[in-house]
This record gives structure tokens, C-alpha cells and sequence, in this order.
């Protein structure tokens, strides 16, 4: 048997001139990916309590003092003792603040987020600046953590 390997070598330097490799993709800025979809939808169970601000009245013109009333349903309302039990709680009032979402503990009060931890049901707010300020009140636990119930919100406005 004979094999006749015809071995042909085509040996072409192709001369690629690849000198100095510049590339164009020196990317610097990386693309930041689009922001969030919008908020979930509301959660599935329906939240058995409420809280409901009687005072100020939405659009109110107020003084640079704004006494708070409130008032909740479905849940009693008392003293924060730290302890989360189920139905009872206080009220926190946000004042041009976005209020905590629920898993999160409340931070500890400031002049913007209030813990009313005495179990009342009013809380003033003094010297406020003169222009448009909102307050949203929500409920929270004996420790401090948002309660699933329904918010309540009021904007007014302070006249100096
Ligand atoms: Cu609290």
C-alpha cells in the first residue's frame, strides 16, 4: 500500500496588520438598565383597619401650628409598649415625608416622622414653614412596624 501524501503548505503570512489594536469599544460609561416598573399592585389582603385624618381638612389654610386629629377604625388604639400583636396599635403621622413601607420598621421619631407612642389621638406640629405641606398618617404596631392598613393623607397650607 502506498500512500502519497501530497503535503502542499501554503504558508501566506496573510499580514494582517493588526498594529497597535485600537479598538473602538472603549466603553466608559456603562448603560445604566432602565429604572423599576412602576409600584405593585396593592397587596392581596384587604386591610381590616384604617386610620382617617379629621383634621386639617384637605386644601386647609393653616397657621404655622397644625394640630392633628385622627381617628382609625378596626383597630384599638393605645400606648406603644414594643410588642406586636395583632389589632392594636398607634398612629405616625409623615410630614412632607414618604412614610415607611410595611416590613420596615418606622424609624425613631424626628420632625418629619412622629410616633404618637402615647396611644392619643392628636399631635401638633409647630412652626411650621409658611407654604404647601402634606401629611400622611399610617399605623403602626406595638413595635413600631407599619400595621397593613388603610393610609390616610391631607395636604395643606400654612399662611405665615
Ligand atoms: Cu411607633
Amino acid at each position: 500500500m502506498r500512500y502519497s501524501l501530497a503535503v502542499t503548505v501554503l504558508a501566506l503570512a496573510a499580514a494582517a496588520a493588526c498594529e497597535g489594536g485600537k479598538t473602538p469599544a472603549a466603553d466608559t460609561s456603562k448603560a445604566a438598565p432602565a429604572p423599576a416598573p412602576a409600584a405593585a399592585p396593592a397587596a392581596a389582603a384587604t386591610p381590616s383597619a384604617a386610620v382617617k385624618i379629621i383634621s386639617p381638612a384637605e386644601g386647609a389654610t393653616t397657621g404655622t401650628d397644625v394640630t392633628v386629629v385622627l381617628s382609625a377604625e378596626g383597630v384599638k388604639i393605645a400606648k406603644a409598649d414594643g410588642k406586636k400583636v395583632e389589632g392594636i396599635g398607634h398612629y405616625h403621622l409623615f410630614l412632607d415625608t414618604i412614610p415607611t413601607p410595611e416590613g420596615a420598621p418606622i424609624p425613631p421619631t424626628t420632625k418629619k416622622i412622629v410616633h404618637i407612642g402615647t396611644g392619643d389621638s392628636t399631635y401638633t406640629f409647630k412652626g411650621l414653614t409658611p407654604g404647601e405641606h402634606q401629611i400622611i398618617a399610617v399605623i403602626g404596631y406595638g413595635d413600631h412596624s407599619p400595621m397593613p392598613a388603610i393610609r390616610d393623607t391631607v395636604k395643606f397650607v400654612v399662611k405665615p
